[in-house]
């Protein structure tokens, strides 16, 4: 933390290091108060570079001394800089540093900090300068080699990155052990861990032959929970060698669980740190949500060892180079393990749902920025939906582009360019279009590239003429972006747009297509096409705009009954969803759905072709966030009255076929976390929720009768937390003895009670008499024993569902949900900025609120902006907030 203004940092300001360090040996004695740590840096100056002072950065760590090549030299402080203004002379020199930092104090979990009884280390981005003096950016690249040194008793267990060299006892029951990584990496992938853990392993072989070790760390007791995460390890190897023929290029592969961590998980060379969110999972313990989000995240991890690690970033303007790309093949890598195409475009619309819930917001918020950023304070405010998810939207584009195969070629040029380099996102581009000449990618890769310079999510509006008599149809589409931050004008994106015609039959009248557009407005034509065809364009979601295509009820119908294409047909479901609840909430219809929709819903419901995870997600109206969005000024208490009420409707009109669902959905064999077992128990779950919805309301007792029993009884966790969420959101009087059941059933175990605290945040305020009644639940859970600020997995369940994903309970016409908000970002700020940072964001769409709202909102972010000591990361969130 630092008085005055945070230090900005441009993209064009990019200059190569002065000095480069090409070795590290890194000695450490870990203790929780006071760890030591001696560095010796192999220093070499950069010919091409100004002599210039040796600037390392440091923060929260004191030194002991510096001494370059061996003898003690002068150097000062500047700021959060050591400087060494004469270092010694020649083009090679050795610096060795002692210094000590407080893993113990370290509660921003950034640098090497202790968690239960152990240390462990996160470094990305900018968290290696905790643990020692250093060039701390990612162009920087050494090879390791760790010594840890510790009591032998109370961490049993010593890993650093590569390979173990050699360990043996110490005197005082302490003991060591020295690691090598063979490969040159940037500082934000080192890691260590000491402590007292179990291990899974598991050996594999690779293509050549070769025989490597696969370890899973965790705690002691939770080895039970670790098959999962291996075996979505095992198989992140064998895909990523099938489909890229990149293979693993380490002796030994370790993935290290933790319970208190910032993010998902973190991609260290060879020794993977992960929340223990994504690595441990039983049927009676995690859902079905979780183990696919373990697959991803195991999966993710493992692909950066190739995409992030072996090549890496220049400088932290290009993270989306590594994380859009490593998304981007997580995202393929679950499909292909879903394996049915029914399967697959399943995930498809989930990633679409995810892209349209964080990401598109951004985009149109105070925080929009481009894929590539061009500026920022603190670079850990940039890990956002944008650099990742629609980065990850700009690789398939790419790929759409190219073609698979072309997209193959063009990754395999990228290794061949770039192996072993720091570079840039226009070296990936230029990689995969150079792979391809003369494709449509290669032919506007300039304008291409704008999808990583300009922010804002285009507008693609998309209008069709008939021509009976000449059998053609041209469609016209145009595009347009509005203004972004520090954006007032945009050029055009190029947009692969895959197009089918279908009839209103639905018959295929046109097969699947690519137009590529690539200016403000352009005319497509389709010939031999027998009758006035429906549109069905943007296939799959071939590119992250809005489309606005003018079709009418009767044209979405007719998609949602009969597009080959899944994701369009669950688009159009929800596109008529959509436009109902827009005019109720603008008061142009009545809070009352017409018989055309509800029908069209029943006979999803009844389509015994469909899957049954697409029906859940044809029949889940847009979620509240969603609609927000759609709209200039909105308020969220009118958005949930009438999506509430629409649910309701939903619930009774259909409660025969509710009930049918339920039954035959089931699932009676043994469990796994496979999709098509999963699609069945979301559907059961979804028509549990629509029964009990039901039940409460007309007042009649057997299904929430039910769902109480599944709580106590049921034999997986998906299936139990869906019947409590069935009681709670139903406002069941049943609610709170099965939420008492259920925390009793958890016995304490640290991510079920997560869940506890995750649900009744998330509880559904209901209309009328008792509400606000979830907002006072989450308020006081605050003072539960249970509950922690420390633990960022904690404080999410609690305090950001409730600010997050509970619209109506957040936004109060008190103001005290802006209030609870602005205590808890007090509180946050002071024990993890990166936490606290992201809370902020709850506020991006401030002024679109209606007021009240609006001003009290306002109010709150004045008075947290004012703290004289905020971290530089809160105060770059609130400080656009209020630009
Ligand atoms: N690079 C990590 C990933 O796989 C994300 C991460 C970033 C983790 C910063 C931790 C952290 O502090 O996406």
């Amino acid at each position: 933390m630092r008085e005055g203004p945070a230090i900005v940092v441009h993209r064009q300001d990019y200059a190569a290091p002065a000095y480069w360090i090409r070795k590290v040996e890194l000695c450490f004695d870990l203790d929780p108060v006071k760890t030591i740590v001696s560095s010796k840096l192999h220093i070499e100056r950069n010919p091409a570079a100004e002599p210039q002072p040796l600037k390392l950065h440091g923060e929260d760590v004191t030194v002991l001394r510096v001494m370059a090549a061996g003898e003690s030299v002068s150097f000062r402080h500047e700021d959060k800089l050591l400087v060494i203004d004469n270092p010694p002379a020649g083009e090679q020199f050795v610096l060795e540093i002692r210094n000590t930092c407080s893993p113990e104090k370290n509660t921003q979990l950034s640098g090497l900090y202790t968690s239960g009884s152990g240390f462990f280390t996160q470094c990305e981005a900018e968290g290696f300068r905790r643990i020692t003096y250093f060039l701390d950016r990612p162009d920087v690249m050494a090879v390791y080699t760790v010594t840890l040194r510790a009591d032998k008793k109370k961490y049993p267990v010593l890993l650093s990155n590569g390979n173990l060299v050699e360990q043996g006892e110490l005197d005082n029951g302490r003991h060591f052990a020295v690691w090598h990584d063979p490969f040159p990496k940037p500082s934000y992938l080192f890691a260590l861990v000491a402590a007292d853990l179990v291990c899974r392993e598991q050996k594999i072989r690779t293509r050549a032959g070769k025989e490597h070790l696969l370890q899973v760390f965790v705690r002691r007791g939770d080895l039970g929970k670790t098959e999962h995460a291996m075996a979505s390890l095992v198989a992140s190897v064998v895909w990523d060698e099938a489909r890229f023929g990149l293979p693993l290029d380490l002796e030994r592969f370790m993935i290290v669980a933790v319970e208190d961590f910032n993010m998902g998980a973190m991609e260290n060379k060879g020794l993977n740190i992960f929340n223990t969110k994504y690595v441990l999972a039983s049927p009676a313990t995690a859902t079905d949500v979780d183990f696919a989000g373990i697959e991803s995240v195991v999966g993710h991890e493992y692909f950066h060892n190739w995409t992030g690690n072996r090549i890496t970033c220049r400088d932290w303007f290009q993270l989306s180079l590594k994380e859009g790309l490593t998304v981007f093949r997580d995202q393929e890598f679950s499909m292909d393990m879903a394996g049915a195409p029914s399967a697959r475009a399943v995930k498809r619309i989930e990633d679409v749902r995810a892209l349209r819930a964080s990401q598109f917001p951004e985009d149109a918020g105070a925080m929009a920025h481009p894929v590539r950023p061009d500026s920022y304070a603190a670079i850990d405010n940039f890990y956002t939906p944008t650099v990742y998810e629609k980065g990850a939207e700009v690789v398939r584009m790419m790929q759409t582009l190219v073609g698979r195969q072309g997209f193959e070629r063009g990754i395999t040029l990228y290794f061949e360019r770039h192996d072993g380099q720091a570079v840039t996102c226009d070296d990936f581009a230029q990689a995969i279009a150079d792979a391809n000449p003369g494709s449509e990618l290669a032919t506007r890769l300039e304008s291409f590239k704008r999808w990583y310079s300009q922010a804002g999510t285009p507008r693609l509006k998309a209008r069709g003429v008939y021509d009976a008599e000449a059998r053609r149809y041209t469609l016209t589409l145009a595009q347009t972006a509005l203004p972004s931050p520090g954006q007032p004008t945009k050029e055009p994106f190029v947009i692969p747009v895959l197009a089918a015609l279908l009839g209103r039959d639905g018959r295929t009248l046109a097969a699947e297509r690519l137009l590529v557009l690539d200016s403000a407005e352009q005319q497509f034509v389709f010939d031999e096409v027998d009758a006035e065809p429906v549109p069905s364009l943007l296939r799959g979601f071939s590119a992250p705009v809005i489309l606005d295509d003018g079709l009418a009820d009767a044209e979405l119908l007719t998609l949602l009954a009969h597009d080959s294409d899944a994701f369009n047909r669950w688009e159009a479901g929800q596109r008529l969803a959509l436009a109902r609840l827009l005019a109720a909430v603008a008061e142009t219809a009545p809070v009352t759905l017409d018989e055309a929709f509800v029908e069209a819903m029943r006979s999803v419901l009844r389509d015994p072709a469909l899957d049954p995870a697409f029906k859940e997600m044809a029949l889940t109206l847009p979620s509240e966030g969603y609609v927000a969005e759609q709209l200039a000024t909105f308020d969220p208490q009118r958005i949930h009255a009438v999506r509430e009420q629409f649910r309701e409707q939903l619930a009774s009109a259909l409660h025969a076929d509710w009930a049918v669902a339920f039954e035959a959905n089931l699932v009676r064999e043994g469990y796994a976390p496979t999709p098509a077992q999963a699609g069945r128990r979301a559907l059961a779950n979804l028509a549990l929720a629509m029964l009990c919805l039901h039940s409460v309301r007309s007042g009649n007792p057997v299904w929430p009768g039910r769902a109480y029993q599944r709580v106590k009884d049921a034999s997986n966790m998906t299936d139990r937390i869906g019947a409590l969420a069935a009681l709670v959101h139903s406002h069941s009087e049943l609610a709170e003895p099965a939420l008492e059941r259920f925390h009793a059933i958890a016995g304490g175990e640290p991510l079920v009670v997560d869940k506890w605290f995750a649900l009744q945040a998330q509880a559904s305020e209901p209309l009328g008499a008792g509400q606000g009644r979830s907002f006072a639940r989450a308020k006081a859970l605050l003072k539960h024993p249970d509950f922690s600020l420390k633990n960022p997995n904690r404080a999410r369940s609690l305090i950001f569902q409730l600010c997050m994903n509970n619209p109506a309970a957040f936004h109060r016409a008190d103001a005290a949900g802006y209030v609870f908000w602005a205590e808890r970002m007090f509180e946050l700020d002071a024990i993890n900025p990166q936490v606290a940072a992201r809370l902020a964001r709850v506020m991006d769409r401030w002024t679109a609120l209606a007021e009240p709202y609006r001003s009290a909102a306002r109010e709150a972010l004045v008075r947290v902006a004012a703290k004289p000591d905020l971290s530089d990361d809160v105060r770059e969130v609130l400080g656009r907030a209020l630009e």
